[in-house]
């Protein structure tokens, strides 16, 4: 079968190819707050490279919450950054994020080698191509999908480990291919992928299928909170570090509830504003109608992309009678 990109992207593949048959040691790097995507593409790959027999590092900042703990080479990750000599490795290869900053060891990174290639594997429209060497592919639904093409086009052995990695960026990425960057390459390459032995039950299991008692009762109470905004047609929800205290959970028990919400058929789109008394309020715009919410995200300095993005503004929420203020 034909791999779904070559054309495009042949003379980068190439190059890519060239630099890692010289590669001495290459530091594989997600980004912080890892999710399935930038973990699935830096684990598929560092297993890819051991499979070659190349020398590797693979670091995460945060490391790999419980949800991941399946990803092949997970006890080899490196998270404690004064453990990292960057000056040793002659490639580093980034997987699934738009500016250095998100690997939160940017300060590290400008100290690399001199003479060493950065290459920068990626989706996000934002991409501000940082890499000496920068696979950018903005219509793919995964930066595994972009690895994936790479790796067809040099007939790379993807073994079962590594297949389950990839799927795994691609499932997230996509709600378990629900949202709008699942296209006709999601599904193609899902195939492939379950063909060389993908564990697709693990991943749903462990990504999915996972929500504690408490955090049902967060995502209640969200769910309970919501409110259509007439004038801009959006549906609004809150929540606040007390509801997650009150339901026993921390805060990555709120995650996904913004994309949940998308389930909403009769609203333009929705916006969850989450407060975690830092004094700072994070707000989530999801929509699957013809709009694009980084517009308005963009309005109050966030980003992201048109279906799915993000702002965070200075402030904390207060509730006053029946409604809510940022103050
Ligand atoms: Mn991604």
């Amino acid at each position: 079968m034909d791999a779904v990109h070559p054309p495009l992207h042949k003379d980068i593949y190439s190059h890519i190819a060239d630099v890692l048959t010289r590669a001495q040691h290459v530091l594989v790097l997600t980004h912080k707050k890892p999710d399935g995507d930038t973990l699935g593409a830096a684990a598929a790959f560092a297993k890819y490279l051991k499979n070659q027999g190349t020398r590797l590092t693979l670091f995460c900042l945060d490391g790999p919450g419980s949800d991941l703990d399946f990803l092949p080479l997970r006890d080899q990750i490196l998270t404690d950054p004064r453990k990292l000599s960057i000056e040793l490795f002659d490639v580093i290869a980034g997987f699934d994020f738009s500016t250095l900053s998100h690997t939160g060891i940017e300060a590290l990174l400008a100290h690399r080698a001199q003479g060493s290639t950065l290459i920068n594997f990626d989706h996000h429209f934002s991409n501000m191509r940082f890499g000496d060497i920068n696979l950018v592919d903005e219509t793919a639904p995964s930066t595994t999908a972009v690895l994936h093409a790479y790796f067809k086009f040099v007939g790379a052995k993807i073994d079962a480990d590594m297949a389950t990695a990839l799927l795994t960026g691609l499932v997230t990425d996509t709600g378990s291919f629900t949202n709008a960057a699942t296209n006709i390459e999601a599904f193609t390459i899902a195939s492939e992928l379950l063909n060389s032995g993908a564990k697709i039950q693990r991943i749903l299991q462990s990504t999915f299928h996972n929500k504690s008692l408490g955090a049902l009762k967060v995502w209640g109470i969200a769910f309970s909170r919501l409110v259509r905004d007439s004038r801009s047609g959006l549906a609004v929800t809150i929540l606040t570090r007390e509801d997650l205290a009150l339901c026993g959970v921390d805060t990555a028990a709120a995650d996904g509830i913004a994309n949940f919400l998308n389930i909403l058929g009769d609203v333009d789109a929705v916006l969850v504003l989450r407060d975690d008394d830092s004094g700072f309020i994070r707000g989530s715009l999801r929509t699957t109608k013809e709009l694009d919410v980084s517009v308005l995200a963009r309005y109050f300095g966030g980003g992201g992309h048109k279906k799915a993005a993000g702002f965070t503004l200075q402030g904390i929420l207060k509730r006053t009678n029946d409604t809510w203020r940022v103050v």
